[in-house]
């Protein structure tokens, strides 16, 4: 029946229906050609169904990242967990940008044409010290209107930050902290419903990534195929720089002096579960259980400082904002300049804080940092069709790093047995 037939279609995730669509597109616009290029409106709708939420979701995440980083999470160990998430961040995008531009993705797919006509009139580049200064919004609803993104962010932090502050001064049930707790859960109920409208315009995205492809192909040809293998590569080299030096050369072996075979054997199950799963939060209970059973790391800091991670600490996601913003950059013709790429490090950054863990959820930070830097949101669909393949690579780098970091702050507390457990070489608990 039609009806049996709907349930099976909407029983595939949809990131698998998108990625189908993304293949069954490119086959149409390799095959039809030219005349495939008459369903680039239907694809432009899903582009613009997805520019509609930017603004809201930036507001309403920021917002309740704000909650989370608040004054009384900070105590000492809280402090040091969250400047290490953010300097590890750095770190990973910093590294994104560097291969990035060694192997340059996405050039040579001349896509001038197919884009540049619906890519956002790039407005000339503003020096360094002026993209600082841009981040301070003179009129914040004026920002909001005209989409500045690093300004609604700079707002909605600071309107966030302002609200645990009154929060905390005000007395507990009085009208201004009850007012206050009003707020964070509207906004935290803002932010459910704006992803719920993302995920409904995912829905549409079957259909426009099934346009924009066709549409895309018909213009490019398979050198598209190519260009998406770089930008794997580019991700895949990424990722494994920051494993291997930042979280286990640096931190494990330097920092924290023990074996990073030894770390690795401890968090395999919660590594494997984000790769095959590819969400933070869902793998969370898996990192905390290889955090207590095989690294040995004491409940009372892990216990804040992974959900903390699985929320606000996602270097792989950052690092992959980046790297698809020079992918995307290269697509049409462009180079960012130094002052741009620094711009995408600085929303990349803050993004990546207000990026749920959940499947995919970096295809929502990624209109985030393309409109900051003026860079045609078409492209996303690009990148869609492998997300599902590096998702898992981002989400399992965001879940090491967080057991890397908390291993750390772990021993600086002297919150951790080193003589049990994966560090005495005992077998790592498979839970
Ligand atoms: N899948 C996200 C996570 O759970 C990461 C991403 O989408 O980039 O961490």
């Amino acid at each position: 029946t039609v009806h049996g037939a709907w349930q099976r279609y909407r029983s595939v995730p949809i990131i698998y229906r998108i990625a189908t669509a993304f293949v069954l597109g490119s086959i149409v616009g390799l095959v039809v050609g030219e005349p495939a290029t008459n369903l680039q409106p239907l694809g432009d709708l899903f582009v613009r169904l997805l520019k509609m939420v930017i603004i809201p979701i930036v507001v309403f995440t920021l917002i309740m990242a704000a909650r989370n980083l608040s004054p009384q999470n900070l105590g000492k160990v809280g402090g040091q967990v969250i400047l290490l998430y953010l300097f590890t961040t750095m770190i990973a995008i910093g590294i994104g940008l560097v291969v990035s531009n060694v192997i340059d993705p996405g050039v040579g797919l001349l896509l001038e044409d197919a884009m540049a006509k619906s890519a956002v009139e790039t407005k000339e580049s503003p020096g360094l010290g002026q993209v600082f200064l841009n981040i301070v919004p003179e009129n914040p609803f004026g920002a909001m209107a005209e989409g500045q993104i690093l300004s609604v962010i700079f707002f909605a932090l600071a309107f966030g930050v302002g609200l645990t502050f009154v929060r905390d001064e005000a007395e507990v049930g009085s009208s201004v902290y009850n007012g206050v707790e009003t707020i964070f859960d509207a906004v935290e109920a803002g932010a459910e419903v704006t992803f719920k409208i993302v995920w409904g315009v995912m829905e549409y995205g079957v259909i426009g990534v099934f346009a924009l492809m066709a549409a895309l192909f018909a213009q490019t040809g398979t050198e598209a195929i190519f260009s998406l293998f770089k930008l794997f590569a580019t991700l895949a080299i990424a990722i494994g720089l920051q494993i291997s030096v930042v979280y286990l050369l640096i931190i494990v072996s330097g920092l924290v002096g023990q074996s990073p075979v030894a770390f690795l054997r401890g968090g395999k199950d919660a590594m494997m579960t984000a790769l095959s799963i590819r969400s933070s939060s869902g793998t969370l209970p898996v990192t905390m259980s290889n955090a207590d059973e095989n690294l040995k790391i004491d409940q009372e800091v892990y216990s804040f400082s992974l959900p903390l991670g699985a929320t606000i600490n996602m270097d792989g996601t950052a690092m992959y904002l980046g790297i698809a913003a020079i992918f995307t950059a290269n697509v049409v013709g462009r180079s960012l300049t130094m002052a741009e790429q620094l711009s995408v490090l600085v929303t990349a950054l803050i993004a990546s804080i207000g990026t749920a863990g959940v499947p995919g959820a970096s295809i929502v930070m990624m209109t985030v940092v393309f409109t900051q830097v003026g860079l045609p949101i078409q492209a996303i669909a690009l990148v869609l069709g492998i997300d599902p393949l590096l998702d898992r690579m981002r989400t399992m780098n965001n879940i090491t790093g967080d057991l890397a970091v908390t291993t750390l702050v772990a021993k600086w507390n002297d919150a951790i047995d080193f003589s049990t457990g994966v560090w005495a070489g005992e077998g790592a608990d498979t839970g």
